[in-house]
């Protein structure tokens, strides 16, 4: 299992000049804006507040680094999908992602980030498409599973799956940062593919 201490902040990217690419693999977490992408590196590292998160959603604007075990690069990619943005700040953040995953074959996991609660949306499907483009193995994460019903369980995967048009073997688990629901399934899976 990946060790994951210590584990530090290094470095927030606002431009592709200052992308770390070493010869440490990158996990890769993405997802739409305040649905717990930060909270879920926190809780895979066992840290309250590395990884800010945020009170007001669209707070992480830069490509946020965190080594982790001096070995693997965990990297916090901003959340897309805000209404409330400026038009100017989307392109921002669509310049920014296209440098990015322009150099993905670095990329060792792409880690989606979605709501369990609800059906991805269009943004969410682009960012599994970036994912496969670069050809990464890729795992999706149901976070905020906490706040679903038993009931609901069951249908909300098969509707994320399908919405996100996933591989019948495509890895896709519920998660909660805050019950801490999850943690070991996806540090194991990480660890697999680093
Ligand atoms: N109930 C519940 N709330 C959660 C969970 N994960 C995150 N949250 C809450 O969701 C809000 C957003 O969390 P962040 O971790 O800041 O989300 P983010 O995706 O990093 O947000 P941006 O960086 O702003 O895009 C916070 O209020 C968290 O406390 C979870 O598993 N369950
Ligand atoms: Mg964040």
């Amino acid at each position: 299992m990946l060790k994951t201490d210590p584990a530090a902040f290094v470095r927030s990217a606002g431009k592709k000049e200052d992308f770390i690419w070493d010869d440490r693999p990158l996990v890769v977490f993405a997802g739409k804006s305040n649905v717990g992408k930060s909270s879920v590196i926190n809780c895979l590292l066992n840290r309250k507040n590395l990884a800010r998160v945020g009170a007001a959603p669209g707070k992480t604007t830069n490509v946020n680094y965190f080594l982790v075990g001096g070995k693997v690069w965990f990297v916090d990619l901003p959340g897309y999908g805000y209404a409330k943005r400026p038009q100017a700040e989307i392109d921002r953040w669509g310049k920014l992602m296209e440098d990015f995953f322009a150099q993905g074959g670095h990329i060792a996991v792409g880690v989606q980030i979605l709501d369990g609660r609800h059906k991805p949306t269009e943004l969410d499907r682009m960012m599994t498409g970036l994912f496969e483009q670069c050809g990464c193995p890729y795992i999706a994460v149901a976070n905020k599973w906490d706040k679903l019903k038993k009931s609901e369980m069951a249908s909300n995967l098969a509707l994320i799956r399908e919405t996100l048009q996933l591989n019948e073997d495509a890895l896709l688990l519920p998660f909660s940062a805050e019950k801490r629901v999850g943690r070991d399934e996806l540090l194991g899976a990480i660890s697999a593919r680093v």
